[in-house]
């Protein structure tokens, strides 16, 4: 990572932003008040993700989360088979029109072999947390790498406590920018349609996140590596 690259990522998080809206359609009869909004109707709950590869990363781990009303009141993730001593974006991601669900290949739209962040979008839907160490959680905070877990040798073991949901724009609601608020992002997570997703892959094994790589640049922001924000795992958190 590029150490001027930090001032490119406020245009990145708008970048997805932007690019989610564009999927943004009629509303469907999946909100808070949904008959089948089980977890929703409980107000707390523990959510459980398998984390399983993305982009032949070797990746696999878990996440675990308790949610009470529009809070995260602790939210913690164990993943091995990380790209070693490399910072991992990670988030959790939901969308009102997405698929709630993990991308497969068949959603490598541009046909290169490797799937991207916006490629999974349908899938998976946009940011609505950062789960980052320190600060803001917000969507804000998308892509600033400083703020993120390292891992150790592959390993990630993250965890904190307290994290609030906000309106996030582009999540697909009807009305203006398809804002959802963060008591409708926190329904629809409690009800089991949010995924975590960790990002980066040194796909060459080269030790570092490249642009010289064959991946290039990443599809958000030329001045981040492809490799940097690419998904490495995911899993819906259930
Ligand atoms: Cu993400």
């Amino acid at each position: 990572m590029k150490p001027n690259s930090r001032a490119a990522l406020g245009a990145f998080a708008l970048t997805i932003i932007a690019a989610a809206t564009l999927g943004a359609g009629p509303a469907l009869a999946h909100g808070p008040d949904s008959p089948s909004n089980n977890k929703g109707a409980a107000k707390t709950v523990t959510l459980t993700a398998n984390l399983t590869e993305l982009n032949g990363s070797g990746a696999s781990g878990i996440a675990t989360a308790v949610v009470r009303n529009q809070l995260i009141r602790h939210i913690e993730i164990h993943a091995s088979g990380l790209t070693p001593d490399a910072p991992h974006a990670q988030h959790i991601h939901y969308g009102d029109q997405a698929l709630n669900e993990c991308p497969t290949l068949a959603q490598d739209t541009n046909g290169d072999g490797r799937l991207n962040t916006l490629e999974g979008v349908p899938a998976y839907g946009p940011v609505v947390v950062s789960l980052n160490t320190t600060g803001d959680t917000t969507p804000a905070s998308f892509l600033d790498v400083t703020r993120f877990p390292v891992s150790q040798d592959g390993q990630l073991d993250y965890s904190r406590d307290h994290i609030e949901f906000t309106d996030v724009a582009g999540t697909g609601y009807p009305g203006a920018g398809g804002t959802g608020t963060a008591k409708q992002i926190a329904d629809a997570i409690r009800d089991g349609e949010g995924v975590v997703v960790i990002h980066g892959i040194d796909y060459d094994g080269n030790g570092s996140y490249n642009f010289s790589d064959p991946e290039g640049a990443s599809e958000l922001n030329p001045a981040l590596p492809a490799e940097a924000t690419d998904p490495a795992a995911c899993g819906v958190l259930r």
